[in-house]
């Protein structure tokens, strides 16, 4: 009998950028996130010879969900597994396909191989494959912090229904793994002290601001998280440079939003996808003002969704 997940994506508004030199993929920062609704990973498993993947259809083998076994393995007993996972979103172009995906293997294989993890465990072992993995567990609005790493709720999808407008200008794979990148950045980049430090500050503001749905403040608290991290990744050595020229243009056309007085503000990850988040009322404007935007080759708009769940088993 298969089981089967479903999780997914989640997009930091405070963000996670560096890891602590210890084991178990510790952050060195807080972050603070929105799951998405829409998007999503399924993953199915069941027992088999030997462990298999299919992703979107195609054999695979990925070392990152080998030794994530590996590791649930020390713990608990899981017997050789066949894993199909499929995204119905662009696989590793900055918009958190491995969030969803180890949210919902990790909740697939508690179901199917009876692990009984509590939504704690769940979001502690999903953070150990990838740290953002962590905050997919859950809908809503969530917090990875100290000290115990492991995902919290601030608010779920209704009590605060923000929506996200993705406007998508490449579709192609990074080069650089997020592992390699925030590797890369804590080794060379001049800022990343003090990204770490004042992370620890908007992390702490982010929730103030949630808490209290303060649009503008956590508006400025996200862009300013977002534009700081990507300041690290442009002074690592060799330099990661993850916006185009759409990019760019989008953030200019979102500044002439935010001065017609419309509640949104913009987000960009590790890759050159911007998401812009807004209140209800203003999507289908600003939708219509990205995909106006010379280099913009899709725009989806998307609600926030709930945690990683069982679909069928
Ligand atoms: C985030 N990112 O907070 C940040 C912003 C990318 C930019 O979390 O190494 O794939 O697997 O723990 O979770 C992407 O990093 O990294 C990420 P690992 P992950 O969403």
């Amino acid at each position: 009998m298969t089981t089967t997940a479903s999780a997914h994506p989640n997009i930091a508004l405070i963000k996670y950028w560096g890891k602590q030199p210890v084991p178990g993929n510790i952050p060195a920062t807080p972050s603070l996130s929105i799951t998405l609704d829409t998007l999503e990973s399924v993953t199915s498993v069941d027992e088999a010879a030997e462990d298999t993947l299919l992703l979107n259809g195609e054999a695979r083998s990925d070392a990152k969900i080998a030794s994530y076994l590996d590791l649930l393995r020390q713990n608990f007993d899981v017997p050789p597994l066949k894993i199909e996972t499929s995204n119905n979103f662009p696989t590793a172009a900055g918009l958190a396909s491995s969030a969803s995906g180890f949210a919902a293997l990790t909740t697939a294989i508690d179901q199917h191989c009876d692990l009984q993890m509590s939504l704690d465990q769940r979001s502690d072992y999903a953070r150990q494959a990838s740290g953002s993995a962590a905050r997919s567990i859950y809908g809503g609005f969530v917090a990875l912090g100290e000290p115990d790493w492991i995902a919290e709720p601030l608010l779920n999808s209704e009590e605060w229904p923000l929506k996200v407008v993705i406007a998508i200008t490449d579709t192609r794979q990074k080069t650089v793994s997020s592992s390699e990148g925030m590797s890369r950045s804590a080794n060379t980049s001049a800022f990343y002290d003090n990204w770490v430090t004042t992370t620890r500050e908007d992390y702490l503001a982010a929730h103030v601001a949630v808490r209290n749905r303060d649009f503008d403040q956590l508006a400025l608290l996200a862009e300013n998280s977002c534009l700081k991290m990507h300041a690290v990744m442009t002074t690592s050595i060799p330099a990661m440079i993850y916006w185009r020229p759409a990019t760019v243009a989008c953030i200019e056309t979102i500044r002439g939003l935010q001065t017609d007085g419309l509640k949104v503000f913009f987000t960009i990850d590790a890759g050159p996808q911007i998401k812009a988040v807004c209140t209800p009322e203003h999507a289908p404007q600003i939708a219509e003002a990205l995909s106006a935007v010379p280099g913009v080759m899709s725009t989806t708009t998307v609600g926030l969704g709930a945690g990683a769940r069982v679909i069928a088993s």
